[in-house]
């Protein structure tokens, strides 16, 4: 089996999730800083101008969800059926669009206290999930959990949902630490759960964890 590349900015960012399916898999991965004239020029290596990247064997791969699925075939993270698999990709793309709202945070409004206050009541507030939000709300991700028990999102084992679901919710729980500690009890306990698994436990002590989420330094 080839040891995958990562290539990519050196912080957290998009590529979290994706060291966590390869140490969660057993394996291991190097990194590359990307070459940014060469990320916006290069059509071959990088086909939206954007990482991350990854380069496995022959395979190059962007798109941070594609290779979070790819990941997930080849490490086993992908759900043991048909159910179990669309469970995973809806989760995904739930992730997804609170990520989205979480960028517009983070870059857009630079994280200033009006706006936090207004992301906590909009995405995160468990009396506003009926409302607009864009399909982003952590009451629909928590759901999905408390349905299957409460330690992992989809079926009895490990999957890319819940690596997914963790990697947003360590990045929340770095700006609304006590409120979802208050609110969502639960998912501390699954941050906490996840944390401790095989292969998670020690990447995330080690020096390859990157300390920036962002490259702001926001967050
Ligand atoms: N849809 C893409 C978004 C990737 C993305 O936003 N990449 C950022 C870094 S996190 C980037 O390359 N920014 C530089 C640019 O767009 O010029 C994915 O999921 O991979």
């Amino acid at each position: 089996m080839s040891r995958p590349v990562i290539h990519y900015f050196p912080i957290r960012g998009r590529a979290e999730v994706l060291r966590l399916a390869i140490v969660a898999g057993g394996d291991d991965f190097d990194v590359v800083d990307v070459n940014y004239q060469e990320q916006k020029s290069d059509r071959e290596k990088y086909p939206f101008g954007q990482c991350p990247r990854l380069v496995d064997g022959d395979l190059n791969i962007v798109q941070s969800n594609t290779i979070a699925r790819y990941l997930a075939r080849k490490y086993k993270l992908q759900g043991k059926d048909e159910t179990e698999m669309v469970a995973v990709d809806e989760i995904m793309e739930g992730v997804e669009s609170l990520r989205v709202k979480y960028v517009n945070l983070i870059y857009n409004d630079k994280l200033e206290e009006a706006a936090k206050d207004l992301y906590w009541k909009t995405y995160f507030d468990k009396t506003t999930s009926e409302g607009r939000n864009g399909g982003a709300h952590m009451v629909y991700l928590a759901n999905f959990l408390a349905k299957n028990g409460g330690k992992h999102t989809v079926g009895a084992g490990l999957t890319i949902a819940d690596l997914c679901l963790w990697e947003i919710l360590d990045l929340h729980l770095r700006i609304f630490e006590d409120a979802i500690k208050k609110e969502y009890p639960e998912l501390v306990v699954f941050h906490d759960h996840i944390a401790s698994q095989p292969g998670i436990k020690e990447y995330l002590a080690s020096p390859k964890r990157l300390a920036a989420p962002n490259a702001n330094t926001l967050g």
